[in-house]
């Protein structure tokens, strides 16, 4: 079994999301979803998420793609849930191209390009026109 992780905060789902999941887990058979947890969100990336992380992990769960989700609670994890989930490939948006090649010393790294037009940012400002 092929096992494909990726990381996000996945506030306020939409499509550019779902292409993403979609892709990832057709390269392999299982796709673990580690999910930025509201302190790390707050803490570490200045995001003030929509939902709540139990809301986010409720959206993603009902999603075709996604087998298993996890918490992403800081930075420095990703070496480790590579190990302990038995992780072949790594998957994020070319938003993030390079930043985690320290990966390819533990499985393979791919950088998908994101879905273009489309960002939880782009959304709340479309809605507060
Ligand atoms: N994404 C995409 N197309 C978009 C928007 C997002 O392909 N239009 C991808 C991003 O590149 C990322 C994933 O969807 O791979 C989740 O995006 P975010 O929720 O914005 O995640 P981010 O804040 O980039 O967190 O440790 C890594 C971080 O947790 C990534």
């Amino acid at each position: 079994m092929k096992r494909v992780i990726t990381y996000g905060t996945f506030d306020l789902i939409h499509y550019g999301h779902i292409n993403l999941l979609k892709r990832a887990r057709e390269l392999g058979d299982y796709l673990i979803v580690a999910l930025s947890t509201d302190e790390f969100n707050w803490n570490s990336k200045q995001k003030k998420c929509y939902f709540s992380y139990q809301k986010r992990q409720q959206l993603l769960e009902a999603i075709r793609y996604v087998d298993l989700v996890i918490p992403e609670e800081c930075w420095e994890q990703k070496v480790n849930d590579v190990q302990l989930y038995h992780v072949d490939t790594f998957v994020m948006g070319d938003d993030w191209t390079g930043k985690f090649d320290f990966l390819k010393d533990y499985c393979q790294v791919v950088y998908l390009p994101r879905t273009p037009e489309i960002s939880t940012t782009q959304i709340k400002e479309d809605l507060h026109q």
